[in-house]
């Protein structure tokens, strides 16, 4: 289907195919294979819309909006907007002229940044004045930037005119359910036309703009990412059906993030002991949902204000007080950025193509964006030494390699017992996993064909990257890859202390 897509540099037309091809459904966006080029090249260097981009490129937002227009159960107003943020964390509040100049400073000193985002500190369109003086800046001051939004959608029907004029790309839509006999459980009231509405009408009003504000904005060819907070017993048993109802929309990818609720946040649902969703359960449901829609699984539920790759926040090298010292030649970081995102797509383009070469010939743009290279310790199961193809439970020994931007290179063996034997304990009654967890001290992630969940959650808890993605592949391949992703990841930086560089 073609569409009228209006912008600000095309203010007559342009012709774009639908905002929501049908493809592979298992990650965020992965599968460009199935994308017109149009979305292709709106998801290419996105972290959020493409899994695979969170781990190259970078995003920064910028919490220019204070006010909320209605009332969420998870949500006490002292807190960054947690439709899209981690709840308890607070934000500092800047102005549209503020937020220019934090976004330019970011963009010279974090090359990889391709997004900037409003996403809070209360609802951006709730806003609408400082949401989109700082859209109306940025797109004209820093045109080489993605600009996203956040919204819990009550006003959204009425403001995607201005969003497509100033080329807002990419609209998240925070919707929990399209029952409102379910929805007056989440949210207590909505401030609309002037007054205070409570109860199911509340939600009935939501809900409905929330569903004209997804469809006005797929017509314009503009990608939707739908968030949900999955609220057990509350809305849980009903998210498949608004997984598949916004997909049937043209929403381009699902996020179930889940409920949050602390009685320290001091929300309501914090105050009357509502619980979030175990990781199992939440993975379930992602799976469910998965069969019918596009799901994001690699959401880090940011602040209002986080600077850098996802998982990684550099706010505080931006704040406010430092921002009068930074001198920032635009221009000049337009050009530099245009390289590195050259670099990176090349790099990205060797990897698709299973050359693994992208990493030995790690390009001097890409290290001057990742300067701080160091070695890095990698445990591999393989039964022959020179395949990635081993179950981690069925290891008997673990090949310990050191990795750096040159080389890769065996440093030695670590004997485990195969936990998949049928035993639990070791003869000490030390749970058999545990064991295993204690002889990789030292490293910092683990290639295997296959892993179980509960030895990929002990290993993540224990600061250890889990991998199973290369199976098959030469070791050294892999191990290139990984590094590789880990030092795009900002897990190299900054340098490791000695103690944690321990000899295989
Ligand atoms: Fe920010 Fe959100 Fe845009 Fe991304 S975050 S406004 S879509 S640029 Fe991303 Fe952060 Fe999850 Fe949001 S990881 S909380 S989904
Ligand atoms: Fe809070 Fe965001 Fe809900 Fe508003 S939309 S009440 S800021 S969580």
């Amino acid at each position: 289907m073609h569409l009228k897509v209006l912008s600000r540099d095309n203010p007559v037309a342009l012709d774009a195919e639908s905002g929501c091809p049908s493809g592979g459904c298992g990650g965020a966006g992965d599968a460009l294979s199935g994308l017109s080029e149009v979305i292709r090249e709106k998801v290419r260097d996105h972290p959020c819309y493409s899994e695979e981009a969170h781990h190259h490129y970078a995003r920064m937002h910028v919490a220019v909006a204070p006010a909320c227009n209605i009332q969420c159960h998870y949500c006490n107003r002292k807190y960054d907007c947690s439709n899209e943020s981690r709840p308890g964390v607070v934000s500092e509040l800047l102005s549209p002229e503020q937020a220019v100049k934090k976004v330019k400073a970011v963009a010279a000193e974090i090359p990889q940044l391709s997004v900037v985002g409003i996403a809070g500190p209360g609802d951006p369109l709730a806003n609408p004045e400082r949401t989109l003086a700082t859209f109306r800046e940025l797109s004209e001051k820093a045109p080489d930037i993605k600009l996203c939004v956040s919204t819990n959608g009550l006003a959204l029907p009425g403001l995607v005119g201005e969003l497509c004029w100033y080329d807002i790309g990419h609209v998240t839509i925070t919707i929990n359910c399209l029952d409102p006999q379910i929805g007056a459980r989440i949210y207590p009231w909505i401030f609309w036309n002037h007054r205070r509405i409570k109860g199911v009408k509340a939600a009935e009003i939501l809900i409905a703009q929330q569903l004209e504000g997804l469809e006005m904005l797929v017509e314009r060819g503009v990608l939707v990412k739908v968030n949900s907070v999955v609220i057990p017993g509350v809305n849980d048993g009903h998210l498949e059906e608004v997984s598949r109802v916004v997909k049937e929309k043209g929403a381009f990818v699902h996020n179930l993030m889940p409920l949050i609720a602390e009685p320290e946040h001091g929300t309501f649902y914090g105050l009357m002991g509502q619980r979030g969703p175990s990781d199992d359960e939440l993975r379930a449901l992602q799976d469910k949902c998965a069969w019918d829609m596009r799901l994001m699984r690699h959401c880090r539920q940011c602040r209002a204000d986080a600077v850098g790759m996802l998982g990684e926040d550099r706010g505080d090298e931006f704040r406010l007080d430092k921002l009068d010292d930074l001198a920032v030649d635009y221009e000049k970081a337009m050009v530099e950025r245009r390289q590195v995102h050259a670099a990176i797509e090349a790099g990205r383009a060797a990897q698709r193509k299973g050359l693994g070469e992208s990493f030995v010939s790690l390009s001097q743009l890409e290290r001057r964006a990742k300067p701080a290279m160091r070695p890095v310790l990698m445990a591999v199961a393989s039964e022959g030494g020179d395949l990635i193809d081993q179950h981690f439970g069925q290891a008997r020994e673990l090949l310990i390699y050191e990795v750096t931007a040159r080389e890769v290179r065996l440093v030695g063996r670590r004997e485990v017992d195969r936990y998949c034997s049928g035993e639990d304990t070791c003869g000490d009654g030390e749970p058999l996993l545990r064991k295993t967890i204690r002889a990789l001290e030292g490293c910092e992630a683990v290639l295997c064909s296959k892993i179980g969940y509960e030895p990929w959650g002990l290993l993540e808890d224990a600061g250890i990257l889990p991998n199973g993605e290369h199976a098959m592949k030469p070791i050294d391949e892999a191990l290139a890859i990984v590094y590789r992703e880990m030092a795009a990841d900002g897990r190299l930086d900054p340098p490791a202390s000695s103690e944690q560089r321990l000899t295989a």
